[in-house]
């Protein structure tokens, strides 16, 4: 099969360093994005991203002419589905998006086009995604009606990559591929080929919907027992990032690490997908969801008690992205924290991120933006919700004579 021309739907965090990925091996990528300001920013050469080499790579490929945005779908030989897939109240998946991008899409489909969808989504939604292209266009057969002949072929292909080294992990991780045919895999696995370096493992398009699901929900099923551990260990008056430091030196045990709760859009959402399939059979998934849900309220009961032996304690909250070193602070933890800290203490919450210049709507107008080392002179109380770079070198001596309520570790780990 010859990939000459190839077509991006979603240019978000996945989509745009994917359609980067393929124009940098000089392919014509046409990227569709319903968001009109991202579609003009993408094609000045700008990114409208934080995420390290994107914005040299994104104008690379717009200069040289390989890398389009448009709002309107155009023809193409292979399209992947990159948008987003979030939940409804009740945490039922909402395939809205995918349903919108197969609607944009099926006009333009011509016998042996590839459809790829990458969007993190519930088993049976690439199954979906032909139903509804078929309902479209029946004047081409699909897998589901015509199997391994079928004019369009049809495959999941999951992302995998860690924000903050997406473009390094997009070429070299290994990709699942489920196709609803084994020509499908194959015809995906080609696409994919044009610039992963990771192997390409074909399998069906179900058991690939899942492998995404299952590797987010074991990554949150291991962070919930790092969490639930955290708490028994205050309980025990142990510290439990030196019982995890030493639980791990046994070679089977590899626990990860307690924080102030689960944000980002991965594992906090994925592993609903799997709840919402088999509700009765998804116990210790739905358990590990409730546990790193319920963190971020046990650390505002922590820092209300330390507030309780000061008249009107001033309260420095350290870190607001949902992990270490990135400026994200989508559904993160340390936000939904220091908001809830401002309401219970209004005028008395400061915060310092050093990778931010304004605060998010949530938090302006709350709480103060201050340098660390402003907030290391006017603080009692020091909460520590990110494990920064920039905190892990502030000299401990200079919270000495605070109290310190440190979800992460920062002081212990170093
Ligand atoms: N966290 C902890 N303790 C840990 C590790 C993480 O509390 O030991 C917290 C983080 O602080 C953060 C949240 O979990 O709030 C998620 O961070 P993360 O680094 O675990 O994951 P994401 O959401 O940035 O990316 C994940 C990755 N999945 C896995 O590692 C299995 C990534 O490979 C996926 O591509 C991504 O989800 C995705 O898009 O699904």
């Amino acid at each position: 099969m010859s990939f000459d021309v190839i077509s991006i739907v979603g240019l978000g965090y996945i989509g745009l360093p994917t359609a980067a990925a393929f124009a940098a091996r000089r392919k014509t990528v046409i990227g569709v994005e319903v968001n009109r300001t991202t579609v003009d920013t993408i094609n000045r050469g700008d990114v409208h991203i934080v995420e390290p080499e994107l914005d040299m790579l994104v104008r690379a490929a717009v200069t040289q002419g390989y890398l389009r945005a448009t709002t309107e779908a155009e023809q193409a030989d292979a399209f992947l589905i990159a948008v987003p897939t979030p939940f409804h109240d009740g945490h039922k998946p909402n395939l809205t998006y995918i349903e919108a991008a197969c609607c944009a899409i099926a006009p333009m489909l011509k016998a042996g086009d590839l459809i790829v969808l990458e969007s993190t989504s519930p088993v049976g939604t690439t199954e979906k995604v032909a139903e509804w292209l078929a309902a479209v266009r029946s004047d081409l057969t699909f897998p589901q009606q015509a199997g391994e002949n079928s004019d369009i072929r049809i495959a999941y292909c999951p992302e995998r990559v860690l924000p903050g080294h997406v473009i390094r992990e997009l070429v070299e991780n290994d990709r699942v591929i489920g196709g609803m045919t084994a020509r499908c895999s194959e015809a995906a696995a080609e696409l994919y080929r044009i610039f992963v370096r990771g192997d390409c493992i074909l399998t069906d398009a179900r058991t690939a919907e899942m492998c995404k699901l299952t590797e987010n929900s074991f990554r949150d099923v291991n962070i919930a027992f790092a969490n639930e551990l955290s708490i028994i260990s205050d309980k025990l008056d142990i510290n439990v990032w030196e019982l995890i430091r030493l639980a791990n030196r046994h070679p089977r045990v590899n626990i990860l690490q307690p924080g102030p709760g689960v944000g980002g859009h991965c594992i906090a959402v994925d592993p609903w997908f799997i709840v919402d399939s088999a509700p009765d059979d998804s116990q210790l998934i739905r358990t590990a969801r409730n546990v790193n849900d319920s963190k971020p309220g046990y650390v505002i009961e922590r820092v209300a008690r330390a507030a309780q032996r000061f008249r009107e304690p001033v309260i420095a909250c350290f870190g607001l992205a949902f992990k270490a070193n990135i400026d994200d602070l989508r559904e993160s933890p340390a936000v939904s924290i220091v908001q809830h800290l401002a309401d219970r203490f209004p005028g008395q919450v400061i915060a310092v991120e050093p990778n931010i210049d304004a605060l998010p709507p949530a938090l302006d107008g709350h709480v103060r933006l201050v340098e660390a080392a402003q907030a290391l002179a006017v603080a009692d109380i020091i909460v520590i919700l990110v494990d920064h770079v920039q905190f892990k070198r502030i000299d401990p001596i200079r919270m000495q004579a605070k109290v310190v309520v440190d979800t992460r570790g920062v002081l212990i780990r170093g």
